[in-house]
């Protein structure tokens, strides 16, 4: 168990398109229970490979209200199958985007198909805030963050401010 460091944008390594897992063996397995640490630590509902410096095709989420208790899900290669044509605006956050949000459109529900940690391959249907989570955990792995989905005037904004916050994070880490 471990927790990774979480990339935060502009970086290139968020851009690029992920790579398809060929199998689901105990080193993907590993990648997944690390991302699961590193999103729990974080107090995210999902997370993508490439957040975390893994370019491989690799979601991990979980949408659970706090008291139910957990519901770990994680995927390999998860595609949209299906998506409905209502759509639905939620207001979405990003572990690489911090304290940053906006409202984005995407369709209510989707049917899901990917490989799990048995390296099986299953199919689910989700809507509401599940919808929501893969689709912007799938989004990652095609290199897409959710400013994408909004005006370049928003986008430009949250980019730039996200840039002067990491060059003072590295000033500060490395005093000259
Ligand atoms: O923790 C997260 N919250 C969230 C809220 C609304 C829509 C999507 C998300 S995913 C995000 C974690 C993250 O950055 N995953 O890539
Ligand atoms: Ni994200």
């Amino acid at each position: 168990m471990a927790e990774l460091d979480i990339i935060v944008a502009p970086d290139p390594r968020l851009k690029k398109r992920a790579e398809p897992v060929e199998k689901v063996d105990d080193e993907v397995r590993r990648i997944m229970d690390d991302m699961l640490d590193t999103m729990y630590a974080a107090n995210g509902i999902g997370l993508a490979g490439p957040q975390v410096g893994i370019s491989k095709r690799i979601i991990v989420v979980d949408v659970s209200r706090e008291g139910d208790g957990p519901k770990p899900m994680q995927m390999a290669n998860p595609e949209v199958i299906w998506e409905s044509e209502d759509e639905r605006v939620y207001e979405e956050g990003c572990l690489s985007l911090p304290e940053h949000y906006a409202e984005v459109v995407r369709p209510e529900a989707v049917k899901i198909r990917y490989l799990d940690r048995e390296n099986e391959i299953r199919t689910i249907e989700a809507d509401d805030i599940l919808a929501t989570c893969i689709q912007h955990e799938i989004d990652h792995l095609d290199g897409v963050l959710f400013v994408d989905h909004i005006s370049s005037l928003k986008r430009n904004m949250i980019i730039k401010k996200l840039q002067k916050f990491k060059k003072q994070q590295a000033a500060e880490a490395a005093p000259a």
